[in-house]
């Protein structure tokens, strides 16, 4: 028997390649793709399968072209492909021996598209993973979720979970693992109401039939489950807040499956600022897109990736392979990757600063600055350190113009190993951004109290303020219904928040979600150092315990934001 010391090791192995790969293509396709109205429209509608048997019956995507879809995942540096082997519909997207309800035997089409695509995968270095809802599946009369269910077609009551979960949950893992070759990873969805004892089962029958095969969370509900954690959908972390190596599977525009209403496209300039963010606190994105009946992945997505993977030819020494940034807050000019004793700074252009770029913290000293586009660049550097304030400066001088397309990298060749002032300090735009979930917090009579320490560079008035994401369907004054109160250098603040600054470019805040500040008001700082600052409100909670799979807060509290006014 493996000790946990084992475990662990193998663990880590079992992972490096999906940690250096940092990008990943998701791809939501089935029958639901012919109705144009996104992979929950069996539900939606309460199609009943007999009708929705006929659908499959006209999907007949002649134009798929694996070699096609794994060159444009590979044009976009992505590493590797997940793909939907079957969704909620119960619909499988290779020939299934345990149903027929599948592409091959239920569909004109005729074809296996998980066998072409695992073919044009191995001829592309491109690691090819399987999406498999094992839990909800509106078709099979004896899938049972906690939540959703075919109830327009089957009782609850006559429901025998096991025998859906013995014959097809399982038996269709089992082909996906000994038919297509080694499979990068399996990729489970909503789990709700799925034993810990079915969760370990299923784990065990794919460590038996590919040991290498990474699963992530969501193979069950229970925590700790799977190699890494899935975020919630679209959800992004902040600094600290996974103790797990974690992944965010993200949308283009707001729907995974193909949908024809659905025009709100994130654009390429917001893309690559999303993926350095996500990478600069540690994680992976998994991108989607959703294919049309016909089998093409939509030109609105394919010109997107395209220029996504133009960035990443020139820039990808600053992505793959990297490690998270070692500042434990967001820089509100970019993200910061590290690769050994190089930190690379990520600006974004929209925030590009003029002549010189501010950082505070760094201990090292700084041997070379140049832009990763062009090593031949050097670019001046100032350093300085107040020993009364312990405050490190770093000013790097830079080109008037940004000289990348909306990302532009620097690279500081450092002294050494990366070695940072791990406590909340002011950025050079005046912010000092405590996140809840670096703070310590108390709990007690429903108002908790979060308490951080930080260190102000100068004495002057700051505006504090929180930064909450407010989910579309939030009511807000039912979430702050209270006053929220900040004690920080010997004053109190108090207020009821309001909606006061709606945050249209938010790089961690996502569908459903909007970010939303409000002023609490002021405090004066006398002097630079080192202050306490408490927080008091029902929504300062701890992190929620389990998987969050569907964001489920109406209001997140995120973060408290002081920045210096005068
Ligand atoms: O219900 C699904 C949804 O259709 C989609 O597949 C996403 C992708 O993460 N997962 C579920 C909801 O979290």
């Amino acid at each position: 028997m493996a000790d946990s010391l084992d475990i662990v090791t193998e663990s880590k192995s079992r992972m490096q390649w999906w940690k250096d790969a940092k990008f990943g293509m998701f791809i939501h396709w089935g029958v639901y793709s012919l109705l144009g109205k996104g992979e929950w429209v069996m539900y939606a509608n309460k199609i009943p399968v007999k009708e929705y048997e006929k659908l499959a019956e006209e999907f007949n995507p002649t134009q798929f072209d694996a070699k096609a879809w794994v060159h444009c995942a590979k044009r976009a540096g992505m590493k590797y492909i997940v793909i939907t082997a079957k969704h909620h519909d119960g619909f499988a997207m290779y020939h299934s021996r345990t149903d027929p309800f599948n592409i091959v035997d239920a569909s004109p089409f005729g074809r296996d598209p998980l066998k072409e695509l695992s073919e044009a995968c191995r001829e592309e270095g491109i690691r090819l993973c399987f999406y498999y809802s094992h839990v909800i599946d509106w078709h099979h009369p004896h899938a049972l979720h906690d939540t959703f269910n075919n109830l327009w077609d089957y009782e609850l009551e006559k429901k025998a979970f096991f025998r859906y979960w013995n014959h097809k949950a399982k038996g269709q893992v089992r082909e996906l693992l000994t038919e297509y070759g080694p499979v990068g990873l399996l990729w489970f969805d909503t789990s709700g109401g799925l034993s810990k004892k079915e969760s370990e089962a299923m784990v065990n029958m794919i460590r038996g039939l590919q040991p290498d095969c990474l699963i992530n969370s969501r193979v069950s509900h229970w925590p700790d489950f799977g190699d890494y954690q899935s975020k919630g959908d679209n959800e992004i972390p902040m600094h600290g807040e996974e103790t797990r190596e974690w992944e965010t599977p993200m949308t283009l525009n707001q729907s995974w499956g193909y949908s024809t209403k659905d025009q709100v496209w994130k654009s390429t300039d917001a893309l690559i600022r999303k993926l350095v963010h996500i990478i600069s606190k540690g994680g992976n994105l998994l991108l989607n897109v959703g294919p049309t009946e016909t089998g093409i992945i939509p030109e609105k997505s394919t010109l997107r990736l395209e220029e996504v993977g133009e960035w990443l030819a020139r820039n990808g020494e600053a992505v793959y392979g990297t490690s998270a940034s070692p500042f434990p807050y967001e820089l509100e000019w970019g993200a910061v990757t590290v690769k050994g004793d190089t930190l690379f700074l990520h600006v974004y252009n929209r925030y590009w600063p003029a002549e010189e770029l501010v950082l505070n913290g760094v201990r090292n000293t700084v041997k070379k600055a140049y832009m990763l586009t062009d090593p031949s660049t050097c670019h001046h550097v100032h350093q300085s350190y107040q020993p009364e304030t312990d405050h490190h400066e770093m000013r790097i001088r830079l080109p008037e113009l940004p000289p990348e397309d909306h990302v532009s990298v620097i690279a500081l060749e450092l002294d050494g190993r990366i070695d940072v002032d791990q406590g909340f300090i002011q950025q050079a735009n005046g912010a000092v951004k405590l996140d809840l979930v670096l703070s310590e917090i108390t709990t007690g009579n429903g108002m908790n109290e979060a308490r951080w320490t930080f260190k102000a560079a100068s004495s002057g008035i700051y505006e504090v303020n929180l930064v909450n994401f407010k989910k579309s369907d939030a009511v807000w004054e039912q979430e702050y219904d209270h006053e929220v109160t900040v004690r920080a250098a010997g004053q109190t603040i108090a207020c009821i928040p309001r909606e006061d600054k709606v945050v249209s470019h938010s790089i961690s805040c996502q569908h459903p979600y909007t970010e939303i500040h409000s002023s609490i008001g002021r405090i004066v700082i006398e002097n630079p150092g080192t202050y306490a600052l408490t927080l008091s409100s029902k929504l300062a909670k701890p992190k929620p315990f389990g998987p969050e799979i569907w964001q489920a807060a109406a209001v997140k509290l995120r973060s408290v934001r002081l920045v210096q006014a005068l």
